[in-house]
């Protein structure tokens, strides 16, 4: 029987790459994001693939959360896979001079968006005792930069709920898995520098940065995995990064 797996923010980046490595391996199909246009031309992507099914809404608002998922068309409403991928950076700058809707919306949806599509999904995973949540976290939630505070601190809360998942969820058989990347050439920093599109191509000039779809890649090898494997944490850099700030430039 095919597994359906549920995907946060896929409209873009890593999450749009996984989506398509999964329709690829004939998973059932849940997609979300708030761009309906590129949820739509997705949508009729993978359909060509498997079984798939669209959800707009934004993971800041806890209804629209919990209507969508809820509403699910029976076809797609068990889910055994969910990746809690939707986030992003907003800004990059010292703490003193930090914009406070840029830290609501980076606590608001790295952290509450993610516990929201969790509460969600988690009691249909322990009523059946099986499931597997992916959290996307960052090296950033490993170790902080400079002028990385919050975005930092977004991150650093995906690692701690992400080990409370896996004690809590333990006793039902659930897995849960935290993904931890460097930089990844995606809309990202386009994001984080809110448009500016030549200081966000600069993040990622004079190396070989990783590629969205190398951490689909990787996202599609431990969920499938023998059910008595876990890998419970994982931090995946390009070969030029060392650390947040060490990077092999060539140029
Ligand atoms: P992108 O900007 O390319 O993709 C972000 C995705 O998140 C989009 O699909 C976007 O969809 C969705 N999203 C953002 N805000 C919301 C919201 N409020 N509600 C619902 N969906 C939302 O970035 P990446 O693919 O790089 O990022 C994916 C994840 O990977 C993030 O959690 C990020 O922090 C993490 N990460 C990224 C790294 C990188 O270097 N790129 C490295 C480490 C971790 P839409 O706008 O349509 O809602
Ligand atoms: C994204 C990686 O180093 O830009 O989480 O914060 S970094």
């Amino acid at each position: 029987m095919k597994k359906t797996v549920l995907i946060t923010g896929a409209t873009s980046g890593i999450g749009k790459a996984t989506a398509q490595i999964f329709a690829r391996n004939h998973y059932k199909i849940i997609i979300c994001g708030r761009r309906k246009d590129r949820l739509a031309e997705l949508e009729k992507e993978l359909s060509e693939y498997t079984e798939v099914h669209s959800l707009s809404f934004d993971v800041r608002d806890k209804n629209a959360v919990f209507e969508s998922i809820n509403s699910l068309p029976e076809y797609f409403s068990e889910i055994d896979v969910l990746i809690n991928n939707a986030g992003n950076a907003h800004g990059l700058d010292p703490i003193q001079n930090g914009d406070i809707d840029d830290w609501d919306a980076m606590i608001d949806i790295n952290v509450k968006g993610l516990l929201y599509v969790s509460k969600v999904v988690i009691p249909q995973m322990t009523e059946r005792k099986s499931g597997h949540i992916i959290n996307i976290g960052s090296t950033a939630g490993k170790e902080v930069y400079p002028n990385g505070n919050v975005y930092c601190g977004s991150k650093h809360a995906v690692d701690a709920i992400t080990q409370g998942m896996r004690i809590d969820l333990n006793p039902f058989g659930v897995k849960v898995s935290g993904i931890h990347p460097g930089l990844v050439e995606t809309e990202f920093s386009e994001v984080r520098f809110k448009g500016d599109t030549e200081r966000a191509s600069n993040v990622y000039k004079g190396f070989d940065p990783l590629k969205a779809e190398d951490i689909a890649d990787i996202i599609h090898f431990v969920v499938s995995r023998p059910y008595h494997v876990n890998i419970a944490d994982l931090i995946v850099m390009s070969t030029a990064q060392a650390s947040s700030t060490i990077v092999k430039k060539t140029l």
